[in-house]
């Protein structure tokens, strides 16, 4: 009798087993791996990343998403992408920022099936990762035009200056290769001997140090900055709130963190990059072509300057606005093209 019941036992074990893993297979959903490298709240690429990921989530049943923050100890990124991708089963590890695709091409070597997607960044050759780079050049000339052309203006508190200003986080090639001097010929454009006050906060959160530098800054006869400083630009907003002075946004919609502050702000597309980039992996599109970098822009429809925003209309001078608004038709229909090359 014992002996019966240990061998249904064992043959209703086997049945649930079986059933299980039949189940798995029917089920078993595309994975995606999304990498936060830094903190998603207060810094635009990362919270467009987040949520693009979410939503596509909800709107697909079959993908699972998987984020992991990995906070801004950037000595710490290798080491929990590789426990990342260790431990789980992931069809894609989807990421974003400059430095991303060197740390995934190391990690690529031990992990030979794990495709890559890094967005906000360049790289070539490894057949495991596919980069996508934004023309960020075309973004800071005409934020960097737009700058000149306040500082020129009779707008309110401005004060004779040749100076504009940058206040960012950190330096990287990018920055300094594209952003910065993008920013510096759109000003120079309207007038050629303009200068460049730039000052760098050495970390993406320290509120008080980004509002000491802004408020240097303002000293020194700045009327206009742009910022790119993540989570730490609330400190620059408000130095120049407080002061009446005006800054251009890189990267997201910020008006609304200081109307009549902040007179212009780009848009990156990367919220729409990263849905349409899961999809394209969901579906083993053969439009991601890993190892390949590609740089997409303004004419693509992947960066954008806002300005059908009211904050824009009411604030940014009358003139300014037909001046900028050329020079972006200009660039989205071709007639003039900033090329960039690798990093
Ligand atoms: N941008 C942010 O807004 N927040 C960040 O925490 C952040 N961390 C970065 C870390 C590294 C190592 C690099 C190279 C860039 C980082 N960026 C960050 C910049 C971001 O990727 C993007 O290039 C800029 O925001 C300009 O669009």
């Amino acid at each position: 009798m014992k002996y019966l019941s240990c061998i249904i036992s064992f043959l209703l074990l086997f049945s649930i087993s079986c059933s299980n893993s039949s189940n798995e297979n029917i089920e078993k959903k595309f994975s995606v791996g999304v990498f936060i490298p830094g903190v998603t709240s207060g810094n635009p690429t990362y919270e467009m990343l987040n949520n693009a990921a979410l939503d596509i989530a909800k709107e697909y049943p079959n993908i699972e998403i998987k984020i992991l923050e990995a906070g801004y100890n950037q000595s710490q990124w290798e080491q929990k992408l590789t426990s990342f991708v260790a431990q789980k089963n992931f069809d894609i590890v989807i990421t974003s920022n400059p430095a991303m695709p060197e740390i995934c091409n190391n990690i690529s070597k031990n992990f030979k099936n794990q495709k890559f997607i890094v967005t906000d960044s360049y790289y070539e050759g490894n057949s495991q990762i596919a980069t996508y780079m934004f023309n960020q050049y075309e973004q800071s000339f005409i934020l960097g035009y737009a700058a000149a052309l306040i500082s020129k203006s009779d707008m309110k508190n401005i004060v004779d200056t040749k100076k504009i200003g940058f206040i960012v986080s950190q330096e990287f090639p990018l920055l300094s290769k594209y952003i910065i001097p993008g920013y510096i010929e759109g000003a120079q454009s309207v007038d050629k001997d303009i200068e460049l006050d730039y000052r760098v906060i050495g970390n993406w959160y320290d509120v008080n140090k980004a509002l000491g530098l802004a408020e240097s800054m303002i000293k020194n006869n700045v009327n206009v900055t742009a910022v790119i400083a993540g989570s730490a630009s609330v400190g620059v907003i408000e130095a120049f709130k407080d002061a009446s002075k005006y800054i251009v946004f890189n990267d997201t919609d910020e008006y609304v963190k200081a109307p009549g502050t902040i007179l212009l702000c780009g848009q990156l597309e990367q919220y729409k990059l990263v849905k349409q980039l899961i999809i394209e992996a969901f579906n083993n599109s053969s439009n991601i072509e890993y190892g390949k970098a590609k740089i997409i822009g303004m004419k693509d429809g992947y960066l954008d300057i806002l300005t059908d925003s009211k904050y824009y209309s009411n604030y940014m001078p009358k003139d300014i606005q037909i001046k900028i608004e050329a020079l972006v038709a200009d660039i989205k229909n071709g007639n003039i093209i900033f090329e960039m090359n690798e990093l």
